[in-house]
């Protein structure tokens, strides 16, 4: 019988072939990305292409078949990994990888249970190409066949993929312009470059952010200062420094969104203590309030609190900019003689944590080595909110006064996760597993804090204190849109009710104020740093900060996302429309326009001072340059 006649250089088509299909039919199973068109359908199936073509065609270099093999498995072992690592973290994050992320290996090393929920046996399907071109190159003889591959072959295989390259870069121009000089988010370069060519561009972006830093100078501050200096929000007498010298306490509450407050879960209350300060006398409760994170996640939201300034569109701030100069919450209350630490029993490093702290001028960090974890007190992500916050306030009895603490809990973390003494209300019923054990681990959080508050007392640091205490980002991803729909009795979740539900609580509580209501501005996370410091009578109108204080009669209900979103009294944008905020209802992007314009600046002022490490020529005392920067 007369053998087929196979191409020349069948070996690397195969494993171009293999690794396009594999990555396109990842795309659809394992990642959640909405496709709206059928040319978003066709660049999502053609962009892994065209750095296939060039990942693999290099073998074409090669002389030896033994050698050109042996390339070619080698390059389609690391896209697997690459690709397979980017399902695993989606599963987690919900977003994709990005450099900086990946140098915190410590990360990772702490995932604990998380890992196990997020690995499965079937995992290995994500190796398939690296599995077929292995048996091919064994047992087809025909894959072992020299070719001699001349000039002119390899020219046109070049030509080729360029071609493929500038197709697949015009037609996603055409779908979303700008995309590669905004890139706000990561999804979109996905979809539009494919996974690979994302990584070379995350990379080429990561190395020019270290550039910037050492390109830049003082002269970039001085319009940004002007710019804040000319939003600033006048402060509120009455409010302004009527808590003097208190202690501070802030708590992160973990995965907290604000749909659980005052509502309920097939008849149980998921929030009963936290309900019952929306009504109390003596706390402020904010129900228009929102999370402001990015990819950094807790470790965002701190950044947030600390600087009033945003989080980076790309990676962990704490991470890729751990060493620059702040002007934190923390240094501003130390210098006002309060002693400042953070409380999280957690692996110090994490986020980047110890480094990130000092360059905060946090003076302690009780990591989980302060702690003593007895046994049946660590679940999921380590200690138990309970005997951390009980063992916390423990601690606080012996602090100098005033202090500062802030405190970050844990047990409310996904996978959501909880021993069964601690379960207080059945799970919920929905496709999504995620939903249905979050209320149990709110409930659980509820609880914690409610004992919080009497140990506080017991400990006798309740009566002079502030407690502060806010969501830190959504625990419910957008993956969980359908059982989230069937909660909140709606049809689907449209990105207008997704950008509210990235609303989180606020309860400002104040032992003794008496004049305690629920507040409706329209505010976040940013807001938090003047507010406090004013209720502590310190004055903010030097610092470089973006938010305003919520109690100021001037503050604006306008909130900006990390991702462009944002959210007013009168109006949503999101998914890149204008939403009616009263109907939900999507109307002309006319009266959207002057924020999504202010939205930009805001965003690309935070960026400018984060990445040129500007604060580090700004004198703060003055409100005006270094001397040395200006010289
Ligand atoms: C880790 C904790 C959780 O220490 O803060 O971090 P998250 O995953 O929510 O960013
Ligand atoms: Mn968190």
């Amino acid at each position: 019988m007369k053998s087929i006649k196979w191409p020349k250089h069948s070996f690397m088509i195969l494993a171009i072939v293999a690794t396009w299909i594999k990555t396109v039919i990842v795309y659809h199973t394992s990642f959640d990305m909405k496709i709206e068109n059928a040319m978003q359908q066709f660049i999502l199936f053609i962009n892994p292409l065209s750095f296939l073509l060039f990942a693999y065609g290099l073998a074409l270099f090669f002389k030896s078949s033994k050698a050109k093999n042996r390339y070619i498995i080698t390059v389609s072992v690391l896209l697997s990994i690459v690709l397979y690592g980017n399902v695993a973290f989606y599963r987690f994050y919900n977003d994709f990888i990005t450099l900086p992320v990946l140098f915190q290996t410590s990360n990772f090393s702490d995932l604990g249970t998380s890992i196990s929920a997020i690995v499965n046996p079937w995992d290995v399907l994500y190796f398939i190409d690296v599995l077929i071109l292995i048996l091919a190159n064994k047992y087809w003889p025909r894959m072992k066949t020299i070719v001699k591959v001349n000039v002119e072959f390899r020219r046109a295989y070049f030509v080729l993929a360029v071609a493929m390259t500038f197709l697949n870069l015009g037609l996603a121009e055409i779908e979303r312009p700008q995309l590669l000089t905004r890139s706000f988010d990561r999804e979109l370069l996905v979809k539009n470059i494919g996974t690979y060519n994302y990584h070379l561009y995350d990379i080429y972006i990561q190395s020019k952010s270290s550039a910037q830093r050492a390109l830049a100078d003082g002269s970039e501050l001085v319009e940004v200062n002007n710019y804040i200096r000319s939003n600033q929000a006048a402060v509120n007498p009455e409010m302004f420094g009527k808590y003097k010298d208190r202690n501070l306490i802030v708590v992160s509450m973990e995965s907290l969104q604000n749909f659980v407050i005052n509502n309920q879960m097939d008849g149980h209350e998921i929030t009963p203590f936290l309900n019952s300060l929306t009504k109390d006398k003596d706390t402020f409760y904010f129900s228009n309030f929102y999370h402001q994170t990015g990819l950094g996640k807790t470790s965002d939201s701190e950044f947030i609190v600390e600087n009033s300034l945003f989080g980076l569109g790309r990676g962990a701030v704490f991470f890729t900019h751990g060493g620059n100069t702040y002007n934190s919450m923390a240094e501003r209350l130390g210098e006002n003689g309060y002693y400042t630490n953070v409380m999280h029993p957690n692996n110090k490093s994490f986020w980047n944590r110890d480094m990130m702290y000092q360059s905060l001028k946090v003076d302690k960090f009780y990591d989980v080595d302060s702690y003593k974890v007895n046994e049946g007190e660590a679940v999921n992500w380590g200690m138990k909110d309970t005997p951390f916050l009980e063992q916390s306030a423990a601690l606080m009895k012996d602090m100098p006064q005033p202090f500062y603490s802030r405190l970050i809990t844990l047990t409310n973390h996904y996978p959501f996760t909880l021993d069964p003494e601690d379960v207080m209300i059945p799970e919920y019923t929905s496709n999504s597993g995620t939903l249905n054990r979050y209320f149990q681990t709110v409930r659980y959080m509820d609880e914690a804090l409610k004992d919080f508050f009497q140990s506080l007392k017991d400990q006798g640091v309740y009566d002079n204190s502030i407690i502060v205490m806010y969501g830190d980002h959504y625990g419910i991803s957008e993956n969980h849109n359908k059982a989230m729909a069937q909660y909140l009795g709606k049809e689907s979740i449209t990105p207008f009710d997704n950008a509210i539900l990235q609303e989180v609580p606020l309860f400002i509580h104040i032992p003794g104020a008496g004049d305690g209501k629920e507040m409706t501005e329209v505010s976040g996370q940013m807001d938090l740093r003047p507010t406090i410091l004013h209720l502590l009578g310190i004055e903010t109108s030097k610092d470089m900060q973006l938010g305003a204080d919520l109690f100021s009669p001037e503050h604006e209900d306008f909130v900006i996302f990390r991702d462009g979103r944002f959210v007013t009294d009168k109006y949503v944008y999101a998914g890149e429309a204008c939403y009616d905020k009263a109907t939900g209802e999507e109307i002309d992007g006319e009266p959207c326009q002057p924020y999504a314009d202010r939205a930009t600046t805001d965003l690309e002022n935070s960026d400018a001072i984060i990445n040129g490490d500007l604060l580090r020529f700004y004198d703060e005392k003055t409100g005006n340059l270094k001397q040395e920067a200006v010289e």
